[in-house]
């Protein structure tokens, strides 16, 4: 760089970081403003993509039990740990992965690039217990990356912060190799050894729209520790977003914030649909089975159960990361590629209804769930309650109102209330979606509670 860029933006950013840090020194815990923000148009661009696919996958598929908890039991330590030996998924195509999440109407993927089990699916300089060590040799997340970008569909990857396979990362419930040391564990190195992959990662594969961190609730973690590590990541490329998974902010399952000032873009519901919130931006994780990692004859979410859950997410404002865990052969279960394609086709004919639109007015309840985007408001009917669902009213004048993709419905507004009809044989098995054309910005209609 030449000293002629002493007074360009980096310069000046690094001094008013530096300040921040002198400050926060003195005051002997971070402050707020010393956690870098994602930009605002990145949040704004991942929101409108609003469904991603989410990948848990590795040698664990093996044994066909679950990845975040069957090591130590009921696999033992050493057959799970040397499980790497025998990962040989010859049938993997990363053009098959990319293909279905672009044909199931997915924008984004994330992809476990190193589990709590430690193991790395790419080949890191950092540790030999990845997949270069394995049979297979090819590296997993170099060829999904290099066809996410030939597919335009964004990419990101998980990354647990807790490592059972880690010496100086010494927790874990007693599973972890920190207990047979002869020392202490070391965080610190423990942090260095995460930068160092998180960099590298970025180095070879990025750029990535986000760092989908977990493992961060076990007490080697702290919020300093998250605190930097958001900065650490923001720095290494500014428009990326990071989960609010990086820092000791999360609510358990619930996965919104805990009140104060905590580092993390979005909130990040697990196995569950989030409660309507227009003010965090948040995700919803889930498996199309019960398990995040592949087992045999896993009971599938039906496609109503599946469409629900999106429109629900959709309707409460939050994203959708809907897990598939592919087999050790390399390829997604068939059965489950087939059901996310039947999303897909769903998408194909009312995705105007999800994508770049915002959760509400009515917020989601018994009867469905709204999304809305201009002067537009899409009613989605998932249960209706007899020949008609009424909603409260608007503060707008509704001036149409028809079902998408064509087919008639009636509509009835009063100063407090909103009647809904549409015939039985017009009504969608799953989800009715009505289109309401209103004479405002439907965003700015306040939320209301529909139960
Ligand atoms: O990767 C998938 C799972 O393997 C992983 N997260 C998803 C995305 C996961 N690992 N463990 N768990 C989920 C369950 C952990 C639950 C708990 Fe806690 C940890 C209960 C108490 C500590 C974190 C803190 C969740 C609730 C409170």
């Amino acid at each position: 760089m030449s000293p002629t860029n002493a007074f360009s933006p980096f310069f000046v950013a690094l001094f008013v970081a530096t300040a921040t840090l002198a400050q926060t020194l003195a005051a002997g815990e971070p402050s707020a403003s010393s956690i870098l923000p994602a930009q605002p148009d990145a949040l704004q661009k991942w929101q409108e993509m609003r469904f991603g696919m989410f990948i848990h996958w590795g040698p664990v598929s093996l044994t066909g039990r679950e990845i975040g908890w069957s090591r130590g039991k009921p696999t033992p330590r050493e057959e799970y740990d040397n499980l790497y030996k025998r990962f040989n998924p010859a049938q993997f195509s990363a053009e098959e992965w990319v293909s279905l999440a672009k044909q199931t109407g997915m924008k984004y993927m994330v992809l476990t690039s190193k589990h709590h089990d430690g193991f790395c699916l790419w080949d890191s300089q950092y540790t030999d217990y990845d997949i270069a060590s394995t049979p297979f040799g090819r590296d997993v997340i170099k060829e999904l990356t290099d066809e996410c970008k030939r597919q335009g569909i964004a990419f990101g990857p998980y990354y647990s912060i807790l490592d059972w396979y880690q010496p100086d990362y010494g927790e874990s419930r007693g599973v972890g190799p920190g207990y047979e040391l002869d020392r202490q564990p070391d965080i610190r190195k423990h942090v260095d050894y995460v930068k160092n992959q998180l960099q590298e990662l970025n180095q070879k594969y990025g750029p990535f729209h986000v760092f989908w961190f977990d493992g961060e609730w076990e007490s080697p973690w702290t919020h300093e520790m998250g605190v930097d590590l958001n900065n650490f990541c923001r720095r290494l490329q500014p428009d990326v977003l990071i989960n609010n998974r990086v820092d000791k902010g999360r609510r358990g399952m619930h996965g919104m914030f805990q009140p104060g000032e905590f580092a993390g873009d979005y909130g990040t519901p697990e196995q569950r649909v989030g409660t309507f919130d227009r003010s965090v931006p948040w995700e919803t994780c889930m498996t199309i089975c019960r398990q995040w990692a592949w087992k045999p004859n896993d009971e599938l979410k039906s496609l109503q159960q599946c469409l629900q859950v999106l429109v629900l997410t959709a309707g409460g404002d939050g994203n959708l990361l809907l897990n598939v865990g592919p087999m050790p052969d390399g390829r997604i279960e068939p059965r489950q590629a087939d059901r996310l394609r039947e999303m897909g086709a769903w998408l194909q004919e009312n995705g105007e209804s999800i994508y770049g639109t915002r959760g509400g007015p009515f917020e989601p309840g018994k009867w469905g769930a709204s999304t809305c985007k201009g002067k537009t408001i899409y009613l989605h009917v998932l249960n209706w309650p007899g020949d008609r669902l009424t909603l409260p009213g608007i503060p707008a004048k509704i001036t149409s109102a028809q079902l998408l993709g064509g087919g008639s419905a009636s509509v009835e507004q009063s100063d407090d209330s909103i009647r809904v009809e549409v015939s039985p044989e017009n009504r969608g098995e799953i989800d009715t979606v009505v289109v309401l054309q209103v004479d405002r910005d439907a965003v700015m209609i306040p939320p209301v509670d529909a139960p």
